[in-house]
């Protein structure tokens, strides 16, 4: 086995030179004649009521043919304009031959609207419809795609747009949304089922972590870690940012790959509103826009305080609003390279459209550090970071009653945190001391005030775990088949902390209840829906339990979801 994968990974490594260089020069890339069918351009849809089909539909996004589950026929699915205070009622027919469902990302309502099979409903049978309604009370950048299977990964997805009831406090001309996406020829059956046979599939820089904390159980961690040639085996696995690459991956933004570009017009002085929205499978994208500064005025939909930037890390199921002001008469790149370098998604700001700007190069990888694994500062080596600021940020005036949850360490849980920091005001890896104002949770404070919030009545802690060597992923340790749903009490005000014991970023989302990060400002908690937990590290958030059901709760990576997923019920 051991000799099978290895050469593998060498195969691998070929493959993935010569599929990132064709990437980087748009060899293969050049699909903007559709042989196999014009797919239909994204478009717009609003009003109160909205039909969507969900049909298997032959697209040619790579170059090469493939299918798509698509959403009128659309590669983005339409996007739904709805304005606050309406009722919405979406007809949602499926066309497919398998079960299906859409979930709307980041909105209030009912659980039985919220579209999550085996949860929320039963989902959507092969030739049925499904009618939603409920009351949109939240304005701002928000998103759906389906909950069923890997069908996320093959295109059901697009934006939602929520008009607010009062004028919005920023002022702008021009409205786009920028949504990102992985797309695959192949079938996301296919990827899975190699994760899980050789994990380190798409990733050929992933090498010895398993091996090396091996070594700490059986030594300790302090003479795994002397042992400086356990480090130097360590650095060979140091890069370890992503499971799934641009080897498979073509990275889309607006459903346009980066030879065809997706294309948004500016004229001199105009103030230019992008509403980023990642609705990629599993890719974080790290964005830009060389020359400009993105001003930040909305995070997951909730209007911020604004902050300037020069880049920002957004994770999967996130979304950002920024304002930007081109002033010059030029192209300008909107540059969203994923965390792992291998690829990237391009987009092309200007007054005309027949003007391209020049793409910027990818940055080099970063490896992970100390820090990244949960180890202490000093021994991370990170002397430019002052963590300390991070951890006290989240310092509590008093403390709160935990309760205690069942835990399992085994097989299962091959890597631990053993000294897991608030890490806010950490860009994260690849983003560190290069140069550019990068975006941190740290600087997220809302608009509206928190400072009225109820103190919380208790805590969780939540530890996401794995085993990257056998591709197992869950919650304290205990995968989602086997674990028994969270309680949360109905009006209770819950703060809930993760620890990250993987090497990995999880991306979380609680459906159905706002969770309030903690990043410092007791009175301008940010209101978000996905909260990025990075490697080796810990955060904490609350939650105002005010809305009774069953919801789902997970990571938003669509290959560790299925185990790294919870119930809540809220009784
Ligand atoms: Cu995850």
């Amino acid at each position: 086995m051991k000799h099978n994968k290895h050469s593998l990974s060498r195969r691998t490594f070929v493959k993935g030179v010569v599929a990132s260089g064709a990437m980087l020069y748009g060899i293969n890339l050049n699909a903007s004649t559709d042989t196999v069918k014009k797919r239909k351009k994204t478009e717009e849809l609003s009003g109160t009521v909205f039909h969507l089909t969900i049909d298997k539909t032959l697209v040619n996004v790579t170059g090469e043919p493939s299918y798509a589950t698509a959403v009128n026929a659309m590669l983005q699915g339409p996007t739904l304009k709805w304005r606050e205070g309406d009722t919405v009622t979406l007809h949602v027919t499926n066309n497919l031959q398998e079960s299906s469902s859409i979930h709307w990302h980041g909105i209030i309502l009912p659980y039985q609207m919220d579209g999550v099979p085996g949860i929320s409903y039963e989902g959507i049978a092969p030739g049925e419809t499904f009618t939603y309604t409920f009351t949109v009370n939240q304005s701002g950048t928000f998103w759906y795609h389906s909950h069923s299977a890997f069908q996320e990964q093959t295109g059901v997805y697009g934006a939602i747009v929520i008009e607010p009831k009062e004028k919005d406090p920023y002022e702008y001309d021009r409205d786009y949304v920028v949504l990102l996406s992985d797309y695959s020829d192949e079938k996301p059956a296919t990827i899975y089922r190699k994760l899980k046979l050789f994990p380190d599939y798409y990733n050929f820089n992933r090498r010895t972590v398993g091996d090396f904390f091996s070594e700490v159980k059986t030594k300790g961690f302090l003479e795994a870690f002397k042992a400086r040639q356990m480090w130097n085996k360590m650095r060979m696995s140091d890069r370890d940012l992503s499971d799934v690459t641009a080897y498979t991956y073509t990275f889309l933004m607006n459903g346009q790959n980066p030879a065809t570009r997706f294309r948004a017009l500016f004229q001199n002085g105009d103030k230019v509103r992008l509403r980023f929205i990642n609705a990629a499978a599993m890719t974080f994208f790290d964005v830009r826009i060389p020359g400009l500064k993105m001003k930040v005025v909305a995070a997951d939909g909730n209007n911020i305080q604004p902050v300037d930037v020069d880049e920002f890390r957004i994770g999967v199921a996130e979304t950002y609003d920024v304002i930007v002001e081109p002033e010059d008469d030029k192209a300008y790149a909107i540059f969203a390279q994923s965390i792992a370098r291998k690829g990237y998604a391009l987009g092309n700001l200007s007054t005309d459209a027949d003007i391209l700007a020049e793409v910027p190069q990818m940055d080099p990888p970063q490896a992970l550090t100390m820090l990244d694994m949960g180890m202490r500062k000093d021994m991370a080596q990170m002397k430019s970071m002052d963590m300390s600021k991070g951890d006290s940020m989240s310092s509590l005036k008093k403390p709160i009653p935990l309760t205690k949850l069942p835990i399992r360490w085994g097989v299962g849980t091959t890597m631990r945190a053993m000294n897991p920091q608030y890490r806010l005001d950490d860009p994260g890896v690849g983003l560190r001391n290069n140069g550019r104002k990068v975006l941190t949770y740290a600087d997220l404070r809302s608009l509206r005030s928190t400072k009225e919030d109820r103190y919380p009545d208790r805590e969780i802690v939540l530890h996401l775990t794995g085993n990257m060597e056998r591709y197992m992923w869950s919650i304290n340790g205990i995968p989602y088949h086997e674990a028994a749903p969270l309680e949360f009490h109905y009006g209770e005000r819950l703060r809930i902390t993760y620890i990250n014991d993987t090497m990995m970023n999880h991306p979380m989302h609680l459906h159905g209840l706002w969770s309030d990060l903690e990043t410092g400002d007791e009175n301008h908690l940010v209101r978000k829906h996905t909260i990025i937990s990075q490697p080796g590290s810990k955060i904490s958030f609350r939650v105002t339990v005010d809305a009774k059901g069953a919801w789902a709760y997970h990571c938003h990576l669509l290959y560790h979801m299925t185990d790294m997923f919870r119930k809540v019920v809220v009784a």
